[in-house]
């Protein structure tokens, strides 16, 4: 069905021809460059990259779509960073409204998840002095003492850079010393747009994008693998956009280290950056699909729906888009308060999986490595006779 599609394009011909030899170049296997990316933003529909994307979305995974059992913790909502689209750093100045939890407390907070079916610890929050080597060194062995088979995914290169700059270590003996801690993977957060023009102005004081993407890549030669994002839909320009596409895609040719690609899209209540309006869903959907269809060397492309809402996150899949964060119990603070869709994100793995199907997608529960961990495909819930499907919702008489 995607290939006909796919066919359709190619041979329609009112297509210019750029968008014509970019949908060859897909349909061929072939990688497409920064130019004919600028050209998608710049002028390609939203049903154009939908059909490229979905094409290549199903060539790789079919119907499948994956989603992962975890939790957030955030150690701190506090951060001496003024990033002026984060709703954290307004904190510092009234920095008893916020939290600063202790290690007996972030270790309280991993044992109420102790009968939970959860894979995966997410941890990453402000940047504060206490939190340094020895606590996340710390943290990282007690929860691994504690729940072995919990993989811990923490920290961004923006904590990184800063607690080996204070122990003063390289950022290599640094990540070896997570590692040894326990560390397991590392998120993608901390890249917004890494292109300085931009960077300096929404992000300035934390890590370069040149240091975001260095210690990845540190992180990746260590044999690990990580996430990457990109804050999108503020101040940049597609060009921005291009060109932080083109240095995951780079670096990603050097290591194989990334799994994912999830674009994040700016949200803009409780900070700086309020003035500034969102992107529209026709815009966040044409930004998943070119992201699909660039980063040709990226296994998958995360929604990460309690940002953009269920329903946009159920119509993403069918722009590139094959798996799907944020599920049984998300204690995320960040997104909440910058005015997410979610104000509660909490779904059940039942609502996720109907969520899924309701789409004509096939969910697969993973870990965070993508092993299988359930195969939700022939499973029938007691109630799947009475519900139609979209969002567990009764049939209406
Ligand atoms: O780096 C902060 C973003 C990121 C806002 O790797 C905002 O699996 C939108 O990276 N509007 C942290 N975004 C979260 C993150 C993440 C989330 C889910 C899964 C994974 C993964 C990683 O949140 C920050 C920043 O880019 N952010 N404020 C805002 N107002
Ligand atoms: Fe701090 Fe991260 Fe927020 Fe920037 S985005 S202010 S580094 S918590």
């Amino acid at each position: 069905m995607s290939k006909s599609r796919l066919l359709l394009l190619l041979n329609d011909d009112t297509l210019d021809s750029t968008l014509k030899s970019i949908a060859q170049s897909v349909y061929d296997g072939n990688r497409i460059t920064d130019e004919q990316c600028q050209y998608l933003f710049e002028e390609a529909s939203l049903s154009y990259v939908g059909v490229l994307a979905n094409f290549i979305r199903e060539d790789r995974h079919g119907d499948k779509t994956y989603f992962n059992r975890n939790f957030h913790v955030e150690p701190t909502n506090v951060c001496l960073y003024t990033c002026t689209f984060c709703s954290y750093s307004r904190l510092i100045k009234k920095r008893d409204e916020g939290w600063e939890y202790s290690l007996d407390d972030i270790m309280d907070i991993i044992k109420q998840y102790d009968n939970k079916p959860v894979t995966e610890v997410h941890i990453v929050g402000g940047v504060l002095p206490q939190y340094d080597v020895p606590f996340y060194e710390s943290l990282f062995s007690g929860i691994k003492k504690h729940r072995p088979d919990l993989h811990v995914k923490a920290l961004t290169p923006v904590e990184y850079h800063y607690i080996f700059k204070k122990a003063k270590i390289s950022y290599q003996e640094g990540m070896e010393r997570m590692l040894a801690s326990g560390l397991d993977s590392m998120p993608g957060g901390g890249a917004e747009i890494f292109h300085p023009e931009i960077r300096d102005e929404i992000a300035g004081g934390k890590c370069t994008g040149e240091q975001w993407l260095e210690i990845h890549g540190i992180w990746h030669k260590l044999g690990k693998r990580s996430n990457a994002t990109m804050l999108y839909g503020h101040i940049e320009e597609y060009k921005h956009r291009v060109d932080h596409l083109s240095k995951l895609r780079s670096l990603q040719d050097e290591t194989g280290g990334f799994q994912t690609f999830i674009p994040l899209k700016f949200r803009n209540k409780g900070n700086q950056m309020s003035h500034i309006e969102e992107s529209t869903v026709v815009e966040d959907l044409r930004n998943y699909a070119i992201s699909r269809i660039y980063l040709d060397n990226f296994d998958h492309i995360k929604a990460y729906w309690p940002m953009i809402g269920r329903d946009t996150a159920q119509l993403s899949l069918a722009f590139g888009v094959d798996d799907l964060d944020g599920t049984i119990d998300d204690t995320t603070k960040i997104y909440s308060m910058a005015g997410a869709e979610e104000q509660n994100p909490a779904l059940s793995t039942e609502q996720l999986v109907k969520t899924i199907r309701a789409v004509g997608r096939h969910a697969i529960e993973r870990d965070t490595l993508y092993g299988i961990v359930q195969d939700f495909k022939n499973h029938e819930f007691a109630d799947d006779k009475q519900f139609r499907g979209y969002l567990s919702l009764p049939v209406s008489n």
